[in-house]
C-alpha cells in the first residue's frame, strides 16, 4: 500500500489534507481531514439572536457577506419579519456581487496556478504593455512567488498561458472594484454590516444605484469576454479534466435569487442522475468519522455537538451532511445543473466542447458552471437593480430586544453551494445555532455507513503521474472551492 498525504493544501481557506492510497498510478482510496476546531455554534448559545448575523458573518474571509445573509434570513423567520421589496432586493444584489466576485477569485487566483506556468511571462520579448508590466512585476517578485512549485504537466506555451496571467491581473482590479460597489451598497466590505432580519439600513439614491450597475457592468463584461473562455481554453487544452474528478451524480440546491419573483434557482436535488423535489426536513449531519461527541444522523435542528479531539477512528473536524442519507455534491454545478431547464448555457458550452452535459461532473464542468452562474447573477444583478424603488423603504424594523421563543431556518446560497442557518430561542436567548455550510457537504468524511463524501469519491481514479505534489489531485480539490474555515465553522 502506497499512502501519500496532500498537505497542507494551498490556495484554498483553511487547513486541508487529503489522504491517499495510490494503486497503479491512480487514487484508490482518498480521505479528507479537515484540521482544525472553529466553534461558531457553541459560541452563539446564551446570546441575543441578533448577534448571529454580525458574529457568524466572521466565520469567513472569503465568503464575507453570505453567513450574515444566511443568519438574517434564519432571523426573519424567527422574528416573524417580512422585508420590504427593496430589503429583499438589495440583500439579492449584495449577494449576487459578492458570489460573482468570489468566482473570479476562486479560478483567476486560487486555480489558474495550478494550470499556468506564470515564468511562461519571463519569455515574452513583445511589446504589449500589459505584457511588459506583468514581466517586469514578476521578475521583481522574484522566481518563488508564481514560478516555483509542484511538477506538473502546466501550460506553458506564451500564445494560451499569457492571456490567463493578463486576466489574472485585471480579476484582481475588478475585484476591488466589486468590492466597493458591496461596500457601496453594504456600508463596507467584507462584512458589511446593513443586513438584518427586515431588511438592510441603507439609505438608497440613484446614483448609488448606478456606481453598484456600472461597476457590475464591467465585472460582466470580464465574465462574457474572458473569465468563460478562458475556462474554455482550459477545457480544450487539458480535455482529460472533463473525465478527471467525477464524484457521485448527487446534487443539491436550496432555490434562491427569487425578489425579482423570478427565481434564478429553484430548490431541487438529483441522486444518482434522478431529479427530485427538495425537502429541507431530509438534511441530518453525521459525525462517525469527525472529531465530535455523539453518532448517527442527526437533523440539523437538533445538531448539538460537542469537541472530542481523542475520538477513535475519527479523523476529520468536519461534519458529514447527509441528505436522505446520501452524499451530496453542492456548488455554482448544483444550482446550474438543476436549473439547466431555466438556463441552458453550461450545457451548450459543454456541447462545444464536445461533451454531453454528463461531463458537468469533473474538474473542469465545476469550473465552467461557475463561471456561466457568474454571469447570470449580473444579468439577475441588473434586473434587480431597476426594480430597486429610492422612494420606498428598505427595512422593516423590529424589536431587538424582543424576548423571541421559537425556530427559524435560514436557506440560503453562497460561491461554493448552498447554505443552511437555524436558530432556536428561549425568551430572546440563542438555545441552539446550526451552520450547515458548501464545504461541509462537499468535503465531509465517511459517515457511518462507510459512504464517502463527495470530494473524496471524486478523488477515486485520478492519476498519479507527476509525483508527490499531486497535481491532478490538487487540481479535483481545488475545483470545488473549498474553505476549511466555513466547513468546520
Ligand atoms: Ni469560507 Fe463559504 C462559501 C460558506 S464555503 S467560503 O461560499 O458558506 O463552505
Ligand atoms: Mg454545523
Amino acid at each position: 500500500m502506497n499512502k501519500k498525504l496532500l498537505s497542507p493544501i494551498t490556495r484554498i481557506e483553511g487547513h486541508l489534507s487529503i489522504e491517499t492510497r495510490v494503486e497503479g498510478g491512480k487514487i484508490a482510496e482518498a480521505r479528507s481531514m479537515g484540521e482544525m476546531y472553529r466553534g461558531f455554534e457553541n459560541i452563539m448559545t446564551g446570546r441575543s439572536p441578533i448577534d448571529a448575523a454580525r458574529i457568524t458573518q466572521r466565520i469567513c474571509g472569503v465568503c464575507h457577506e453570505v453567513h450574515g445573509i444566511a443568519a438574517a434570513r434564519a432571523l426573519k423567520a424567527l422574528y416573524n419579519v417580512e422585508l420590504p421589496k427593496n430589503g429583499a432586493l438589495l440583500i439579492d444584489i449584495i449577494l449576487a456581487l459578492h458570489m460573482a466576485c468570489d468566482h473570479m477569485l476562486h479560478f483567476y487566483h486560487l486555480s489558474v496556478p495550478d494550470y499556468v506556468d506564470f515564468g511562461a511571462i519571463l519569455s515574452y520579448n513583445g511589446s504589449h504593455p500589459e505584457y511588459k508590466a506583468i514581466k517586469n512585476w514578476v521578475k521583481a517578485k522574484g522566481p518563488y512567488l508564481f514560478t516555483k512549485r509542484v511538477k506538473g504537466d502546466y501550460i506553458k506555451e506564451p500564445k494560451y498561458a499569457l492571456p490567463l496571467i493578463v486576466h489574472y491581473v485585471e480579476a484582481l482590479e475588478l475585484i476591488g472594484l466589486g468590492s466597493s460597489a458591496l461596500a457601496t451598497l453594504g456600508g463596507k466590505a467584507p462584512f458589511c454590516h446593513v443586513v438584518f432580519p427586515g431588511g438592510i439600513t441603507t439609505e438608497i439614491t440613484e446614483d448609488k444605484l448606478a456606481k453598484v450597475s456600472d461597476i457590475a457592468d464591467k465585472i460582466y463584461s470580464f465574465v462574457i469576454t474572458k473569465y468563460i473562455p478562458d475556462v474554455m481554453s482550459l477545457g480544450k487544452l487539458m480535455p482529460q479534466y472533463l473525465s478527471i474528478g467525477e464524484g457521485y451524480h448527487n446534487l443539491i440546491c436550496y432555490g434562491g435569487f427569487r425578489s425579482t419573483g423570478d427565481p434564478v434557482f429553484e430548490p431541487a436535488v438529483m441522486i444518482d442522475d434522478k431529479k427530485l423535489p427538495f425537502n429541507s426536513g431530509l438534511i441530518a449531519e453525521d459525525v462517525a468519522s469527525s472529531f465530535y461527541e455523539g453518532g448517527g444522523l442527526t437533523p440539523f435542528s437538533k445538531g448539538e455537538t460537542r469537541p472530542s479531539p481523542d475520538k477513535a477512528n475519527a479523523y476529520s473536524w468536519i461534519k458529514s451532511p447527509r441528505y436522505n442519507g446520501n452524499p451530496m455534491e453542492t456548488g455554482p454545478l448544483s444550482r446550474v445543473y438543476l436549473n439547466l431547464h431555466k438556463d441552458n448555457r453550461l450545457e451548450k458550452r459543454l456541447n462545444d466542447l464536445g461533451h454531453p452535459k454528463e461531463r458537468a461532473f469533473s474538474t473542469i464542468g465545476r469550473h465552467l458552471a461557475r463561471a456561466v452562474e457568474a454571469a447570470i447573477l449580473l444579468e439577475f444583478l441588473q434586473k434587480a437593480i431597476s426594480m430597486v424603488n429610492p422612494d420606498e423603504p428598505t427595512i422593516n424594523d423590529i424589536d431587538l430586544n424582543a424576548p423571541v421563543t421559537g425556530t427559524g431556518l435560514g436557506l440560503s446560497n453562497a460561491g461554493r453551494g448552498e447554505l443552511l442557518h437555524y436558530v432556536e430561542a428561549k425568551n430572546g436567548k440563542v438555545l441552539r445555532y446550526q451552520c450547515v455550510v458548501p464545504s461541509t457537504w462537499n468535503f465531509s468524511p465517511r459517515d457511518s455507513n462507510g459512504r464517502q463524501g463527495p470530494a473524496e469519491k471524486a478523488l477515486e481514479n485520478t492519476p498519479v503521474a507527476f509525483g508527490d505534489g499531486m497535481i491532478e489531485a490538487g487540481r479535483v480539490v481545488r475545483s470545488y472551492d473549498p474553505c476549511l474555515a466555513c466547513s468546520i465553522h
